[in-house]
């Protein structure tokens, strides 16, 4: 096993096992080893926060499970996060302002906060609002930065619905068809997106960046 694919596995394993430690500690070595940030998250702590999901969904695991996994994934993030950072400052600078928040009803915000830092890497001037996030604040938020886009993270079936809503709220105050509207979270596809009248889907923090860089460079 090439030493990259060691420090992913040991990323994923310290999810899995739901020890903060051990996740800081593979974030440091990561670094060390000159491993992209970006890998470890996306294949490391990632899959194995959705391996404790799966695990939660067939009833072999519990809350407390997903809550410690979850401060895990947390805290090798936060290791991560000023390299990921710096990798921003050899990156194209100001590609627009981008909106972001965890949609209203929804306390998820790991994936959300993923995309933020993978946007702002990537040279956006990013605006995270936070979580559970009401609807008219969304709105209020787009009319106050005149955001490029505005994309909003559901991660259960209960709260996708208000993305629905951010829609018609932005229909409603006459600003639609200035910004761009993405969606994303677990739950949500690209059928859904095209249900609801969304512009943009993204499947994952790179995604999210490939779509609104495509985004800013047609503005
Ligand atoms: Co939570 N939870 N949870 N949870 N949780 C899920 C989401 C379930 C699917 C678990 C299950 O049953 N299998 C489930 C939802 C079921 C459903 O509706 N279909 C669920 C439930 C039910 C709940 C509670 C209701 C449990 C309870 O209290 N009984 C409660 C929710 C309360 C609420 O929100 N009002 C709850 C609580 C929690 C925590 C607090 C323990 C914890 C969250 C901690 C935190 O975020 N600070 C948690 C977690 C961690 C999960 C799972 C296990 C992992 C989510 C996660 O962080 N994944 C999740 C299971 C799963 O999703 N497989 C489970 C890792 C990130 C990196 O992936 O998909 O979020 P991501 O983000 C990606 C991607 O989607 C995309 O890019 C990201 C990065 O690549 N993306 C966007 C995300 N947002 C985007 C926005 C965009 O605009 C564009 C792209």
């Amino acid at each position: 096993m090439s030493k990259a694919n060691e420090i992913i596995e040991k990323a994923k394993n310290a999810v899995l096992a739901y020890d903060a430690d051990a996740a800081e500690e593979v974030a440091q070595e990561a670094l060390k080893a000159g491993i992209s940030p970006v890998d470890v998250i996306q294949l490391g702590f990632t899959k194995g926060m959705t391996d404790v999901g799966d695990r939660f969904a067939k009833k072999e695991l519990y809350l407390p499970h997903v809550i410690a996994a979850s401060e895990a994934m947390t805290a090798g993030v936060k290791v991560l996060t000023p390299a990921l950072e710096k990798m921003g400052g050899s990156q194209e600078k100001g590609l627009g302002t981008v909106v972001i928040c965890s949609i209203e009803g929804d306390i998820h915000c790991i994936g959300k906060d993923i995309v933020g830092i993978m946007m702002k890497v990537a040279g956006f001037n990013v605006i995270n609002l936070g979580r559970d996030i009401p609807v008219k604040d969304i709105v209020e938020a787009v009319k106050t930065h005149k955001p490029l886009a505005v994309g909003t993270s559901a991660l259960m079936t209960s709260t996708m619905v208000n993305q629905i809503a951010v829609e018609d709220m932005l229909k409603e105050a006459g600003i639609r068809k200035g910004v761009k509207t993405m969606v994303g979270g677990a739950p949500v596809t690209q059928q859904w997106a095209d249900q609801i009248g969304a512009d943009i889907y993204a499947e994952n923090a790179q995604d999210a960046v490939i779509r609104l860089k495509a985004v800013a460079e047609k503005h």
